[in-house]
């Protein structure tokens, strides 16, 4: 019963429209590879990352024609023949994140920076995503999703929460400390505020709109910075966090801007975690304050299997919820034009079924 067809959004190249199709193949059970599996989505979320995609504006460039589209949740409905211990068996809900797969067997794998695999293939970016009906993916990579979340509130946690899930681990944090978040009210952002809550971090959202400030405080932000009202954005975090500034930042602005003053607003021995992907711009930082207030500069890329699974079962335990309205595959060329001019606070997830 799996189709010979199916309905898809393609791009054939940067600046061509974004084209639903119904008719594009569905790879059928007996084609697929071994470690190959084919998953019948049920829903996928739309992150600034497939924007990027959309318009190539990275400088390691995507495959033409493209399926865009890196956190879905669907069913294993088949598994390529040969596959030896596979993790998943047809029936399970999975996720397909941003990384579909990895050697495993490359330093990089082995030390646990999958996605930093020279061998990596990408969902919605080398390979096609999750903008289709049905996504062939990897056994060894796609993440169970526990019974107790839904498909679209998992969606989401496969690319944004797992990244920011991932640089908050690693921001040399502890309980108490504050966290300055700028793009705190967009998809990675505002799930960057529950994840830094449940470790126990005071949250400084940073953002713009009536939307964002009300989804931030909200969600537990202890302050919130309006980016284009306050005057002066290092005075107003010092005088939040007692004078000394703020212990790390998390940057999930699109645009390099809220990487600005992130070495003047964090305190001494502060980590700043790169997050965001501007695809040109260069990190503006003071090298002399760099050292004089021993920052530490941090680039953190998604997450592994494991800091997937982590991510999405504090997610199942109700700890961390994603925002998000549904809309219908058709309507992602509308969602890019408000993702652009930074209208969605929150998520969108796309509705597959
Ligand atoms: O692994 C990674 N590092 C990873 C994973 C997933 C996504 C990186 N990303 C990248 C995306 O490619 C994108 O460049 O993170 C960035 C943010 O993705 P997103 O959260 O999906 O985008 P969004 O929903 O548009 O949120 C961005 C927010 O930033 C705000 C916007 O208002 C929006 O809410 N913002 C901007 I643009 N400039 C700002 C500034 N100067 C700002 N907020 C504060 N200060
Ligand atoms: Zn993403």
């Amino acid at each position: 019963n799996i189709p010979k067809t199916q309905k898809v959004a393609i791009v054939e190249s940067s600046t061509a429209p974004i084209h639903v199709v119904n008719d594009y193949p569905v790879k059928q059970p007996q084609d697929l590879a071994p470690g190959e599996c084919l998953v019948k989505m049920h829903c996928t979320g739309v992150c600034h990352t497939d924007l990027h995609a959309r318009k190539g504006d990275w400088p390691v460039k995507p495959k033409r024609p493209l399926i865009g589209g890196h956190e879905g949740v669907g069913e294993i409905v088949a598994i390529g023949e040969h596959t030896s211990q596979s993790p998943v068996k047809v029936g399970d809900r999975v996720g397909i994140k941003w990384l579909a797969d990895s050697c495993l067997d490359c330093e990089t794998c082995r030390k646990g920076l999958e996605q930093s695999c020279l061998n990596a293939k990408l969902s919605g970016y080398t390979v096609d995503g999750t903008f289709a009906q049905y996504v062939v993916s990897y056994v060894k990579h796609v993440t169970p999703i526990p019974d107790a979340l839904e498909s679209t509130e998992a969606a989401s946690i496969l690319c944004a929460g797992v990244t920011v899930y991932r640089a908050l681990k690693y921001s040399q944090t502890t309980i108490g400390d504050w966290v300055v978040l700028p793009g705190a009210g967009g998809g990675l952002g505002h799930l960057a505020v529950q994840y830094a809550k449940a470790m126990g971090l005071r949250v400084v959202a940073i953002d713009t709109g009536a939307d964002k400030k009300e989804l931030c405080l909200k969600l537990g932000a202890e302050v919130w910075i309006d980016f284009k009202e306050s005057k002066d954005i290092v005075k107003d975090i010092k005088d939040a966090t007692g004078g000394f500034g703020a212990h790390a930042a998390v940057v999930t602005t699109a645009s390099s801007s809220g990487y600005e003053q992130a070495i003047e607003y964090l305190r001494e021995g502060g980590k700043l975690m790169a997050v965001g992907l501007p695809g040109e711009a260069k990190l503006n930082a003071s090298i002399f304050f760099t050292v004089f207030k021993s920052i530490s500069i941090l680039g953190s890329y998604v997450g592994n299997r494991q800091d997937a699974r982590e991510a999405v079962d504090i997610a199942a335990r109700g700890q961390v919820k994603c925002y998000y309205s549904v809309k219908p595959l058709g309507a992602l060329s509308e969602v890019y034009e408000d993702l652009e001019k930074g209208k969605i606070a929150g998520r969108i997830v796309l509705n597959m079924e």
